[in-house]
Parts: structure tokens; C-alpha cells; sequence
């Protein structure tokens, strides 16, 4: 079997950085997409404190909305928070919400985290809300650092979702696939083991240590102006490390062998952490702030197969310099 290319040559380097940027600005959420998104949290927080007075409801953004990778399409995640225990039954959310004008309400009240979701005709949003789920509000804070480290992150983790989403790899409705959040893992893992790395481990970093909601101990260092630029001795241009970003997870991973570890800012061995025995365990993806959590574990055997070829498909359009090729919208067989 021949070796997968290891380097672009300056031309295809050129263009591929070049599309990269064109489709970046391209797929940048708008300023009026911003701005709608802002006023939305604000709407959101006078209906609910007039709904429910004196109960100190706060309107939390989270996901994409807060971590600086949306686009103008991405629905907004939003997390309440009020010490008015009887709103973690999100359906008198929902009523509440219907009866200000919002759309297509429907709430999921059996789910792991109980949500509501609905479309605000006004401004045009689509919300995915919970109430006092504040773990994901750090997860939120912990990936847009990253993306504030250095500035390729935003870009290559914006087209790395875009690509997903044209074939259909991060869709949870349908199983089988990864969610954003788990492919956002495995581009910032790349980025910390690239040499030198372009981003460090946070969690590793000495930081206060906060109790989080549950009791354990969760917390990384948060303080953006001492890492900023981290990433400076790594020349990498944005080809190359989408290059580069296929062709770790085409050929050169063992997933056989490893878990990605963003948490650690490396690999980790399956073995050590007993992680071989578990199920759906072909993609190991730590969770930062619950290591003993697998993300992969959405991905079966099959879909885990499916995921890796069309990850071989990116790189072998990619080395080429093909990015529309390469993101172009996956059709289902008739
Ligand atoms: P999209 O732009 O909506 O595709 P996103 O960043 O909003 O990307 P998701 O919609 O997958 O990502 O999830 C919304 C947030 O929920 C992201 C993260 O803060 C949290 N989250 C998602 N999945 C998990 C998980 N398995 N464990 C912990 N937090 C999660
Ligand atoms: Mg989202």
C-alpha cells in the first residue's frame, strides 16, 4: 500500500489556502445575524422575568451562538438559569414561550437534559433551551479560548463543520454520527499535537481550581492574554493544516491503539485507561471536564467505518487542492 502524500507543493498550497479564506468570509455569521442573536437573549430574559417576577432568571448563551464557530443558519443554544426549581419541567417553559409569539414549540421533557425548542418568527432564530445545565456553559468558555489563542482556529474549526455538515456527519437526529462538540474535540486535539502545537492544554495549565455544579473539581486556565500567540512557532498556513487535519484522522491515528485527550493536549492509551473493554469504542474522544466519558461513543462499528472513508474521501480531494469537491453536499442513494 502506497503512503498517503506528506506535503502539499507551494501551488496547491497556495489555492488551497486561498478557497479556505474565500469560503471563511463567506461563511462568517453577518453583523445582523450577530445583532439579532444579541437581542434575542435580551427579549428572552424581560418575557421570562415577567412570565415568572423576582425569580432572577438569567439568559445564558451557549454552543455555537458563544463559542465564535456559528454561521448565520446555526440555531441559538440557550441556558437558563433561576433558583425557581419548578422550571426544570420545561413544558410550562414552553407554554409561557408559545404564548409570547414564539413557533413550532415542543418540548422534550425525557431527555438526558429536558430542552425546548422553538422558532422566533420576529428575529428569525431557532432555540434549543435547558434550565440550570451549566456544565455546557463552561465547555462553551473553554472552546471559545482556544479560538481566541490563535487566529487559524476560527477559520479551520468553521470549515471543518462546514464539511460535516455537507455530508451529513454531525447530524444527532439521524445516530450514528459525532456532534459538533465531539468534532470540535478532535480539531483542537490536532492543533495541540501538531510540533510545534498550535494550541496548549488548558486544563493542564495551573488554574484555580472552581467546584463545579455537581461537587467534583472542574476548571482550565482561562486567562486568554497569557496564551495568546502560544501558537506562533508553528508556521502552519490554513492548507496545510487542513492537510494535515485529514490526514491524522485518514491514515496516521491508531485508533486501534489511542484516545484523544483535549483535556491532556495528547493522545492516551486505550489500554490505560481500560477504555478497550467499553463499547462503541472504535473513536475514543474524552470529554474535558468528565474523562470518563467516551464522545465517540455515538459512532458504532459501522457508522465509525462510514466516518473514517468519508474522513479518507476529505483528504484525498484536499491533497489535491479540491476544497469544493471536498464540500460538496452528500446525496442520499436513491
Ligand atoms: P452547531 O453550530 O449547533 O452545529 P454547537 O457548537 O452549537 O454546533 P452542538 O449543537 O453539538 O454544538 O451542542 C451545543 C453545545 O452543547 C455545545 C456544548 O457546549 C454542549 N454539548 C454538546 N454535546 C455535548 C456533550 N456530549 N457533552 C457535553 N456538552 C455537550
Ligand atoms: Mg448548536
Amino acid at each position: 500500500k502506497t503512503m498517503p502524500k506528506k506535503f502539499l507543493n507551494p501551488v496547491e498550497e497556495g489555492k488551497l489556502s486561498g478557497d479556505m479564506r474565500e469560503l471563511y468570509d463567506r461563511i462568517l455569521p453577518t453583523k445582523d445575524s450577530d445583532e439579532r442573536r444579541a437581542r434575542f437573549v435580551q427579549k428572552l430574559e424581560r418575557i421570562l422575568n415577567q412570565q415568572w417576577p423576582g425569580n432572577d432568571i438569567k439568559v445564558h448563551v451557549f454552543g455555537s451562538s458563544g463559542n465564535m464557530l456559528c454561521t448565520n443558519d446555526s440555531d441559538v443554544d440557550i441556558c437558563i438559569t433561576t433558583p425557581l426549581k419548578i422550571l426544570e419541567r420545561v413544558c410550562l417553559l414552553a407554554n409561557a414561550l408559545a404564548d409570547h409569539g414564539m413557533e413550532r414549540v415542543v418540548c422534550v421533557q425525557h431527555a438526558k437534559v429536558p430542552i425546548v425548542k422553538f422558532w422566533d418568527p420576529e428575529l428569525q432564530l431557532a432555540c434549543d433551551m435547558n434550565v440550570n445545565n451549566t456544565l455546557a456553559l463552561e465547555n462553551t468558555r473553554m472552546i471559545k479560548t482556544y479560538v481566541e489563542i490563535d487566529e487559524r482556529v476560527r477559520p479551520l474549526a468553521m470549515i471543518v463543520k462546514q464539511w460535516t455538515k455537507r455530508r451529513i456527519l454531525n447530524d444527532a437526529a439521524l445516530g450514528g454520527t459525532l456532534s459538533s462538540y465531539t468534532w470540535i474535540c478532535l480539531i483542537l486535539n490536532f492543533l495541540q499535537t501538531r510540533n510545534p502545537p498550535v494550541l496548549p492544554s488548558l486544563h493542564k495549565k495551573p488554574h484555580e481550581l472552581r467546584a463545579g455544579s455537581d461537587g467534583r473539581r472542574a476548571g482550565f486556565n482561562d486567562d486568554l492574554e497569557r496564551f495568546r500567540g502560544f501558537g506562533k512557532p508553528n508556521t502552519e498556513t490554513l492548507g496545510e493544516l487542513l492537510f494535515n487535519f485529514f490526514r491524522r484522522y485518514a491514515y496516521d491515528l491508531d485508533y486501534e491503539k489511542w484516545v484523544i485527550s483535549v483535556r491532556d493536549g495528547r493522545l492516551i492509551s486505550k489500554e490505560g485507561k481500560k477504555w478497550h473493554l467499553m463499547q462503541n469504542n472504535r473513536l475514543c474522544v474524552e470529554e474535558p471536564f468528565n474523562t470518563n466519558r467516551n464522545l465517540g461513543n455515538t459512532a458504532d462499528d459501522t457508522s465509525f467505518r462510514g466516518i473514517h472513508l468519508e474522513i479518507r474521501r476529505a483528504f484525498d480531494l484536499v491533497k489535491e487542492a479540491k476544497l469544493a469537491n471536498c464540500l460538496e453536499q452528500y446525496e442520499f442513494p436513491a
